[in-house]
């Protein structure tokens, strides 16, 4: 019947609404130029998403398409999570010596001491660096320890003192005074999550101050700057980019924040000037989230078939392998 195979156009006739087009994409969004050259059982190290700042020892657990889960060494599968081959949160094998981090070693390897670090944690070392791309440089004006105003984004309503505590390519660290590390994230200078110190007071919005702080009802960023020894990120820094072209209706591959296996056939349910809500064909409204324009995980209809990833396929559709999808 209608709704036996699968294919983005005679789909996009059928619903009358369009796909996204390629021109409102990042370029990392879009289809590669490379293919994915990583292999399971690969080690690297990377960014723990859930403590950004963080660099672990992580193995590739496996491969799909363009995409691949990666898992923590000495860890419970359960943190196991999936990037791009090309996120700018992974890195070769020798990275964090090589740049001054900390890397956060297997857990076990390390018990016993004096024993020497497993073989294969030596054998591995840059021999795939070519998998891993080159970014631009940092952004000028912004250096580690001075101070800006920040959205917390796990608490989105809330503006923040916060510090920049590492810069990487053409990214900042954002950590949040006196908050531990979870609330930490990764931007660019044209982060609309980021503002000048006095931002807050220019436009009449609330700022948190760190916990604790003992005159939070008087804050002064003057007395604050002086107080923690430190400088304000100079305005002229920051590069606030323009709203997105994304529009409601618009159809596009995305994946699935509760599966992050998954990319299904999605569409836009509403937008504002960064963000975008997704809503996945055929399931229930309640399962529509919001994604920054710029997330890794959005892509234009027919990216999962260029890449050689699975295409989860609105409910009631069969592809042309017979399965239904789910
Ligand atoms: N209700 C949350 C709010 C935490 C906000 C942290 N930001 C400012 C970094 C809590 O107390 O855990």
């Amino acid at each position: 019947g209608k709704k036996s195979v699968w294919n983005w156009v005679s789909y996009l006739e059928e619903e009358r609404m369009p796909a996204a087009p390629l021109k409102l994409f990042r370029e990392y969004q879009l289809f590669p130029q490379n293919k994915n050259g990583f292999k399971v059982g690969m080690k690297l190290e990377g960014l723990d998403p859930e403590h950004p700042s963080i660099f672990c020892v992580l193995s590739v657990a496996e491969v799909q398409g363009y995409r691949m889960r990666l898992h923590f060494d000495g860890y419970s599968e359960c943190y196991d999570f999936w990037v791009n081959a090309d996120s700018p949160d992974i890195h070769p094998v020798g990275w964090c010596e090589k740049t001054g981090h900390k890397l956060l070693p297997p857990k076990g390897i390390w018990k016993n001491k004096g024993k020497k670090c497993p073989r294969q944690y030596i054998l591995t070392k840059y021999s795939w660096s070519r998998n891993f791309i080159d970014l631009p440089v940092t952004p000028s004006g912004f250096r580690v320890g001075m101070k800006l105003e920040a959205v917390d984004k796990k608490n989105p309503s809330l503006m923040c003192v916060a510090t920049i505590t590492d810069m990487l390519d053409n990214r900042l660290l954002i950590h949040f005074d006196n908050w531990d590390e979870s609330y930490d994230y990764w931007c660019d200078a044209s982060s609309p999550y980021i503002r000048p110190v006095g931002y807050c007071q220019e436009t009449g919005t609330p700022l948190t101050t760190p916990p604790e702080y003992k005159d939070s009802k008087n804050f002064s960023w003057e007395k604050y700057l002086e107080e923690t020894n430190s400088q304000a990120t100079p305005a002229r820094a920051f590069k606030l980019r323009p709203a997105h072209g994304f529009q409601v209706n618009m159809k596009l591959e995305t994946m699935d924040k509760r599966n992050p296996m998954l990319i299904r056939v999605a569409t836009i349910a509403e937008k504002d000037d960064h963000r975008i809500k997704i809503h996945f064909d055929g399931w229930d409204h309640t399962y529509d989230f919001w994604v920054d324009a710029d997330s890794p995980d959005i892509h234009p209809m027919g990216w999962c078939a260029k890449t050689g990833h699975t295409l989860r396929l609105p409910l009631g559709f069969a592809d042309t392998m017979g399965t239904v999808g789910q």
